[in-house]
Protein backbone atom coordinates (compact mmCIF):
# COMPACT_ATOMS: atom_id res chain seq x y z
CA UNK A 1 0.00 0.00 0.00
CA UNK A 2 1.90 3.13 1.08
CA UNK A 3 5.75 3.04 0.01
CA UNK A 4 8.60 3.97 1.81
CA UNK A 5 9.42 6.90 -0.37
CA UNK A 6 6.52 9.00 1.25
CA UNK A 7 8.69 10.25 3.96
CA UNK A 8 6.74 14.11 4.01
CA UNK A 9 3.32 11.46 4.77
CA UNK A 10 5.09 10.26 7.40
CA UNK A 11 5.61 13.72 8.93
CA UNK A 12 2.07 14.57 8.36
CA UNK A 13 0.98 11.31 9.77
CA UNK A 14 3.59 12.21 13.20
CA UNK A 15 2.22 15.65 12.94
CA UNK A 16 -1.40 14.89 12.70
CA UNK A 17 -1.06 12.87 16.17
CA UNK A 18 0.93 15.98 17.36
CA UNK A 19 -1.56 18.14 16.56
CA UNK A 20 -4.42 17.26 19.29
CA UNK A 21 -7.35 19.38 17.97
CA UNK A 22 -6.14 19.36 14.56
CA UNK A 23 -6.26 23.14 14.16
CA UNK A 24 -3.19 23.01 11.66
CA UNK A 25 -0.38 24.26 14.65
CA UNK A 26 0.72 22.50 17.80
CA UNK A 27 0.84 24.00 20.72
CA UNK A 28 3.39 23.26 23.63
CA UNK A 29 0.34 21.97 25.58
CA UNK A 30 -0.52 19.72 22.76
CA UNK A 31 3.43 19.21 22.27
CA UNK A 32 3.58 17.94 25.80
CA UNK A 33 0.75 16.20 26.33
CA UNK A 34 2.19 13.88 23.24
CA UNK A 35 5.76 13.31 24.94
CA UNK A 36 4.71 13.77 28.30
CA UNK A 37 3.27 9.80 27.66
CA UNK A 38 6.61 8.67 26.29
CA UNK A 39 7.90 9.42 29.69
CA UNK A 40 9.91 12.72 28.15
CA UNK A 41 10.92 14.94 31.31
CA UNK A 42 9.33 18.63 31.14
CA UNK A 43 12.06 20.69 30.29
CA UNK A 44 13.78 18.26 27.43
CA UNK A 45 9.99 18.67 26.13
CA UNK A 46 10.30 22.18 26.13
CA UNK A 47 13.86 22.48 24.67
CA UNK A 48 12.81 20.43 21.82
CA UNK A 49 9.41 22.48 21.27
CA UNK A 50 11.71 25.94 21.06
CA UNK A 51 14.04 24.26 18.74
CA UNK A 52 10.80 23.44 16.88
CA UNK A 53 9.36 26.61 16.41
CA UNK A 54 11.84 28.44 14.70
CA UNK A 55 9.94 32.09 14.52
CA UNK A 56 8.87 31.46 18.43
CA UNK A 57 5.47 32.09 17.87
CA UNK A 58 4.60 29.19 20.53
CA UNK A 59 3.12 27.33 17.94
CA UNK A 60 4.84 24.85 15.64
CA UNK A 61 3.38 25.18 12.19
CA UNK A 62 4.02 22.05 9.81
CA UNK A 63 6.49 23.69 7.69
CA UNK A 64 8.44 24.12 10.92
CA UNK A 65 8.02 20.83 12.07
CA UNK A 66 8.94 19.55 8.11
CA UNK A 67 12.39 21.98 8.55
CA UNK A 68 13.02 20.33 12.01
CA UNK A 69 13.26 16.83 10.23
CA UNK A 70 14.95 17.56 7.57
CA UNK A 71 18.09 19.42 9.43
CA1 LIG B 1 -3.42 22.11 17.61
CA1 LIG C 1 6.20 28.94 14.96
Amino acid sequence: MSGTKGSSDDLRSEFDRLDGDKDGHITLEEFRAYYSKANKDDTAISKAFAAIDSDKDGLVTFEEFQRAYKD
